[in-house]
């Protein structure tokens, strides 16, 4: 539903802060104004709707994605489509952000404007969020951000956060390390990391690279020995550790800030003529357990692979039927997670995660 429709609109009209004179949302006015642009701009016509047609009730949940650069990424827009569905009583708006936050403000800014009840946000960086939430606040639409974190003063423009804790999952990764030198009689041993961090900014880079530093601090004989940008890609992981393998081969770990990443380094590892993973000379450390990172978990070339959930799409839908109920929602919910190793996992259990 698109305009305020004739849904039951009692139970959201505590949340919708800013009502002119005539009960209506300025924005829901606005786009009333508007509707013939936007019918003739629209890419999914059938689905903007009159108010008359709005009476199947439906709530109009519009998600900003980061992109499509990983398989995580992938999975988090499937539990996304896969939840709000009209059969479940939804109508779903989806962008694509390419990894541009400009894109995400661009998006923002369209979904205020068409008056949709609820948006979703999962944002590229933390950062530069106030203005457009604000606008979305004056709008009167409750914004749900999951994943990545924002980092706003006013903590009312978002109504909920859900996500990972990703620096609880570095901590993991760090204390496996500790556990697994330990078992290989290499505790005091120089151990040399080479990190490949995420999207710079991105609040799951900054947790998992915050629990990567802890833990090298704490441990005299370990050293980062360089930080390079992966930006969460093969590619670009591939193409950064050749790079890298160029000037010097004496590594011991590899610290990938996710599955793709990975893959990116084994391939350049592979290519330079170097062994990595359970057999070989390089350790390799992941994260995300997707189907891709577990598969090469599975077969030994990924030493340890540490969980993200990226099924949020119930959670958020959790999080909505709090809000339909007047509720207040948890203002953040963290999700379960756990890790893998290679003795831990069978081509079953991996087909049966569904991404
Ligand atoms: O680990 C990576 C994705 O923010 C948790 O983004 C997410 C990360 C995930 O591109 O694969």
């Amino acid at each position: 539903m698109i305009l305020a429709g004739n849904r039951d609109r009692n139970k959201i009209q505590s949340r919708i802060q800013t009502r002119d004179k005539t009960g209506i949302r300025p924005a829901v006015f606005m786009v009333a104004l508007m509707m013939p642009v936007l019918l003739a701009g629209c890419r999914n016509n059938a689905s903007i709707q009159t108010e008359t047609e709005s009476a199947d009730g439906l709530i109009s949940v519009a998600f900003s994605e980061v992109g499509a650069e990983s398989d995580w990424r992938v999975a988090n827009s499937e539990s996304m489509r896969t939840t709000f569905t009209t059969e479940n009583g939804y109508e779903f708006y989806f962008e694509d952000a390419k990894g541009k936050q400009e894109n995400q403000i661009t998006t923002l800014r369209s979904y205020i404007l068409q008056g949709v009840d609820y948006i979703v946000l999962d944002p590229v960086i933390e950062t530069g969020w106030d203005e457009v939430l604000e606008e979305a606040k004056n709008a009167g639409i409750p914004v749900i951000v999951v994943d990545r974190m924002i980092d706003v003063e006013d903590e009312t423009l978002y109504a909920a956060w859900v996500g990972s804790d990703f620096q609880k999952e570095g901590e993991t990764a760090v204390e496996w390390l500790e556990s697994y030198l330990e078992e290989q009689g290499r505790s005091d041993e120089e151990i040399r990391i080479l990190h490949v961090m995420g999207t710079l900014g991105a609040t799951s880079q900054i947790g998992r690279t915050v629990g990567l530093e802890n833990g090298t601090a704490a441990h005299e004989s370990w050293e980062i020995i360089a930080q390079v940008q992966g930006e969460y890609t093969q590619a670009k992981t591939y193409e950064v550790v050749s790079e890298f393998l160029e000037e010097t081969q004496d590594i011991d770990v590899i610290y990938c800030e996710n599955d793709n990443s990975a893959l990116g380094a084994i391939q350049a590892l592979e290519e330079a003529g170097i062994s990595c993973g359970t057999d070989g000379d390089v350790i390799i450390i992941s994260f995300d357990a997707t189907a891709v990172g577990l598969a090469a978990c599975m077969e030994g070339s990924i030493n340890l692979d540490v969980e993200c959930n990226p099924l949020h799409g119930p959670l958020v839908e959790e999080i909505i039927e709090q809000l339909e109920a007047g509720g207040t929602p948890s203002k953040l919910s963290y999700v379960e997670e756990t890790y893998f190793t290679p003795d831990m996992l069978t081509a079953e259990f991996i087909a049966s995660r569904g991404y």
